[in-house]
């Protein structure tokens, strides 16, 4: 590639990506509302608010792929949500069909299907349960980009991270972790693939609790190397573990499952 964007590039995954992604094209443009700091001669930054569609109309104008991980990352409330993940994912979606991007990988979240209770395993046939409006969110933006596959092939790899930190920080994450390393590697398979169509992907590391199945985008031959268990005793030591009955410890989500806004 030419140029690929990374939107949220100021953001946790943004600064690994923007570490890690140097491979994968000549230019990497970067875009966030938070300060990027100074370019590398490989870099190019760009402020955008992606809630703005003429700003993120500029910033996608010359790129051949996006990384968009731009916006609210947690739950929060429908006047955050809406601009930063409805309409700012709306913006750039828009933005790549008219400048003709061809593939974009969406980081969706857990949060998508987080109203499964632990003991459902699942796989990308199964429907959406979000457990927050951040979930909810994240389901517009998938059905999104469906939509601008099927009218307009604008190809979409629907990335449905657990949680991706250097390490696991709950007994949660011991089924939830997605490793650094695991992440990069998706995202390369996702832009070296030959055809990607539109597919969605659950990105947790090979950890020894499994609650989702990927054989819906085993076409792409990513497979994780990465495992949670060199950190249970860690985990063990430094986190209480929730009753087996306890609310937080019955749903994919976790605690945003549980957590409400009244
Ligand atoms: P983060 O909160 O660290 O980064 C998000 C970035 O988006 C921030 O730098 C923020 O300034 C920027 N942003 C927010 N509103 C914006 C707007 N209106 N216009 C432009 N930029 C805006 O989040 P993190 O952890 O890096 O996650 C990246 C993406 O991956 C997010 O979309 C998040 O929902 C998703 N994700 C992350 C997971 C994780 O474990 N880190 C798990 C599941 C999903
Ligand atoms: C997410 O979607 C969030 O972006 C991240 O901060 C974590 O909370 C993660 O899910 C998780 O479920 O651990």
């Amino acid at each position: 590639m030419k140029r690929l964007l990374i939107t949220g590039a100021a953001g946790g995954l943004g600064s690994l990506a923007r570490r890690r992604l140097t491979d994968l094209a000549e230019t990497l443009r970067l875009s966030d509302i938070a300060d990027l700091g100074e370019a590398a001669a490989h870099e190019e930054i760009r402020p955008c608010e992606l809630s703005d569609f003429a700003q993120a109309q500029a910033l996608v104008e010359g790129c051949d792929g996006i990384v968009h991980f731009g916006g609210i990352s947690v739950e929060n409330t429908w006047e955050k949500i809406l601009p930063a993940n409805i309409e700012g994912t709306y913006n750039l979606y828009e933005a790549a069909r008219q400048s003709g991007v061809k593939r974009i990988f969406f980081a969706s979240s857990n949060h998508a299907i987080g109203f499964y209770k632990r003991e459902t395993r699942i796989d990308a046939t199964d429907p959406v349960r979000p457990d927050s409006l951040y979930g909810v969110s994240k389901c517009f933006g998938e059905a999104l980009a469906r939509y601008y596959y099927d009218k307009y092939g604008v190809e979409t790899a629907v990335v449905r991270i657990g949680s991706c930190f250097p390490e696991p920080k709950d007994h949660r994450m011991m089924a939830t972790w997605l490793s650094e390393d695991d992440l990069v590697s998706l995202i390369g398979r996702v832009f070296d693939a030959p055809k990607l169509g539109y597919v969605t992907v659950f990105g947790a590391s090979d950890n020894e609790e499994q609650w989702w199945d990927n054989r819906c985008a085993g076409f792409l031959g990513w497979r994780p190397k990465d495992s949670s268990e060199p950190f249970r005793a860690m985990i063990d030591a430094k986190c209480e573990k929730p009753e087996s009955e306890a609310p937080v410890n019955r749903y994919h989500g976790g605690a945003f499952a549980i957590a409400r806004l009244d």
